[in-house]
């Protein structure tokens, strides 16, 4: 567990008791300080239940607190506590800017900060594991699920490779990052963020953060993340340590890299390359990595190759935007998609439409994505996964390509994603 000294004796508020919140309240207690939780779940709050005081924090008195640690999916722009914890003068943070504070007490070591709409978790696992293939101590932590005080503190020389969403960087003040990594903004979110410009804005505060002598790398090839590059310069005087990547820069040398295909893997790779290079590691050491990376489960994973046929697993593509990379990575598809639509459309799918040989939809949205697609493409409506993929794979000849990229919700017929993506697994590993 990472935890702080200067915690001892004082008074928390932690407001969330899921991934994050559990692991705070335990940080929080075994450093000696005192804690009042809670969660809107009367579930969530047993877990805690007596080791923490429980008490909802926006109907108690705040006056005293050190501050109220707040989970990053509690919506802090319509949530009660805001305004209660500001009348009482109490900062409200979240579990990462507790992990800044307890730095100074942990072994030498360095922080890499990742955001970015997309590509977040590709790139932190990347950079993790090229660190790791180098024997260097490292460990990963934040939105890709792993809450980070949960983790043991690393020996002298290690790298904390953080991913951190707009909602962690909201709730941190003093994260002194390294190397902090912006890959790209794109609209997400906006239910959180008076505009795009603010959801924007959050993301820029990672290198607003940095001191002087850090490393700031920045994607040139993003339209907004290129703006926040131009805003840190010419607003905040930000010129040093700041240094921008571009995909095109590395796209020749990616077929050695099984796992990082597409333009968006580019995206990632050069970040990664760029963000390792800054930690002082050498060229061949960054390649060896790359090439070994055995990429993220559900997203582009390749799970059987049998007679030159591929079977990728792309589950976590639940909207167009998402499977979109996929289509453009792959010369010759059939593409197993649908389940429960979240857009009427498919437009953003439609650039790569002459990349599928033939479309087998499935789920909720399967006869509405066929309609959309029959113009294009021969299309099979199959309803069920088992059926599209005994379809697909019977079909397919050498070279093609049998992915799974939904551009849809699974709860139609999965409990979620993950399911979805070891159903896709399970059913191509029976075959014979
Ligand atoms: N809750 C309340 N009141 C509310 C709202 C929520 O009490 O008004 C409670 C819920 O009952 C629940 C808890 O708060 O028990 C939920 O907190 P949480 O959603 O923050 O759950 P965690 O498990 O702590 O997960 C969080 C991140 N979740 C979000 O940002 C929504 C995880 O990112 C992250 O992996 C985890 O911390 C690691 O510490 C997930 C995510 O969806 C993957 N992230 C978004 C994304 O990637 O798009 C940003």
């Amino acid at each position: 567990m990472i935890l702080s000294r200067a915690w001892a004796g004082k008074r928390y508020a932690v407001l969330g008791l899921a991934r994050s919140g559990r692991a705070t309240v335990d940080a929080l207690l075994a450093a000696g300080a005192a804690v009042v939780a809670w969660d809107g779940s009367a579930d969530a709050r047993q877990t805690v239940d007596p080791r923490a005081e429980i008490a909802d924090p926006t109907t108690i008195d705040l006056a005293g607190f050190a501050a109220v640690v707040v989970s990053p999916g509690i919506p802090l722009n319509r949530h009660p506590i805001a305004g209660h914890a500001a009348a009482a003068g109490v900062p409200v943070i979240g579990d990462i800017e507790l992990f800044a504070e307890a730095r100074a007490e942990l072994p030498p070591h360095k922080v890499v900060g990742i955001t970015g709409t997309n590509g977040k978790s590709t790139t932190t696992a990347l950079v993790h594991h090229i660190l790791k293939t180098a024997d260097v101590p490292t460990l990963m932590g934040g939105n890709i699920g792993l809450p980070i005080l949960a983790q043991q503190p690393l020996p002298a020389g290690g790298v904390y490779v953080l991913e951190l969403s707009s909602y962690q960087i909201d709730l941190t003040r003093t994260l002194d990052c390294d190397v902090a990594v912006l890959l790209n903004v794109t609209p997400d979110h906006l239910d959180r963020y008076k505009s795009f410009e603010a959801y924007s804005a959050s993301k820029a505060r990672l290198f607003l953060m940095q001191s002087d002598g850090r490393t700031g790398l920045i994607a040139e090839d993003d339209t907004e993340a290129d703006e926040i590059l131009s805003r840190l310069e010419h607003e905040h005087q930000r010129w040093r340590g700041i240094e921008s990547f571009h995909h095109a820069t590395v796209a020749d040398r990616q077929a050695d890299w099984p796992a990082l295909q597409g333009p968006h893997n580019g995206q990632n790779a050069a970040a990664a390359i760029e963000a390792c290079e800054a930690l002082g590691l050498d060229e061949d050491a960054v390649e060896a990595g790359l090439r070994s990376f055995p990429g993220l489960p559900h997203r582009m994973e390749r799970v059987a190759e049998r007679g030159g046929v591929i079977f990728v697993n792309d589950s976590k593509a639940t909207n167009a935007e998402a499977a979109a990379p996929a289509l453009a990575s792959f010369p010759s598809i059939r593409w197993i998609l649908g389940g429960r639509a979240k857009a009427a459309d498919l437009d953003a799918c439609a650039p790569h439409f002459a990349h599928v040989r033939h479309a087998y939809t499935i789920g909720e949205a399967g006869e509405t994505f066929a309609e959309l697609l029959r113009p294009h493409m021969a299309v099979t409506a199959c309803a069920t996964l088992d059926k599209a993929v005994a379809r697909a794979a019977a079909d397919a000849a050498a070279g093609d390509t049998v992915l799974l990229s939904p551009a849809a919700a699974s709860f139609d017929q999965f409990t979620d994603f993950e399911a979805r993506g070891r159903a896709f697994a399970d059913l191509v590993r029976a075959m014979a």
